[in-house]
């Protein structure tokens, strides 16, 4: 943990809702939405708020929270590592920063090779945790659902966590797992 600062990257490729989720995990518009990919370019860095942590009753200790919204990633799927535009190397510095990754893939989409690697470099080589969410889970039918979660769970070795950053489903649970992450809970 950065000082009393905890910050949590989301990424995810072009498109995948990764604004959409920062959004609804505020409750407000924080990050600028829209269907054309490619919309967020450097990252959008803002801080949600005070975080109580450990047990220590006498002497409480407190984090900052930060969330960072990624410019999504454009995937080469023959090419590692993970290519993207001019803002490289602000993407790559805040994902070096982040304590906690939020690895967001699109429903519609699935998971691709490139953030398969992407994901198990960040795991294995820089140590970050990783929550895993299936976003646009709307659009899914219960059987497409579970599909996906098995599939994305088996390749990453992650639990998946599905949610709609439209209807807000699942996004309780998702800032309940950061929360008790970062609480050491
Ligand atoms: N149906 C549905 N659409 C969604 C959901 N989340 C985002 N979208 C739509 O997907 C499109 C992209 O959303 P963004 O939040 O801008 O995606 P992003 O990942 O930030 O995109 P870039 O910044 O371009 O990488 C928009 O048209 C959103 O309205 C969701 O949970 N369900
Ligand atoms: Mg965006």
């Amino acid at each position: 943990m950065d000082n009393d600062i905890f910050k949590i990257a989301i990424l995810g490729p072009e498109n995948a809702g990764k604004s959409s989720i920062m959004n609804a995990l505020f409750g407000k518009y924080v990050s600028l939405v829209s269907e054309v990919g490619g919309t967020t370019k450097m990252p959008i860095k803002r801080y949600w708020g005070k975080l109580k942590v450990g047990r220590e009753k006498k002497q409480p200790k407190f984090v900052d929270v930060v969330f960072v919204d990624l410019g999504g990633l454009y995937v080469h799927e023959k090419q590692s590592p993970i290519m993207i535009g001019s803002v490289l190397e602000k993407t790559y510095e805040e994902i070096d920063d982040a304590d906690m990754i939020v690895h967001v893939v699109d429903g519609k989409e699935g998971l691709s090779k490139s953030f398969e690697k992407l994901h198990h470099l960040l795991k294995f080589r820089y140590r970050k945790p990783i929550i895993v969410v299936v976003n646009k889970c709307d659009l899914l039918n219960d059987d497409e659902r579970r599909r996906l979660k098995d599939y994305v769970e088996y390749r990453l070795g992650n639990r998946v966590l599905l949610v709609s950053a439209k209807t807000y489903e699942g996004i309780n649970n998702l800032m309940d797992a950061i929360l008790k992450y970062i609480k050491g809970d």
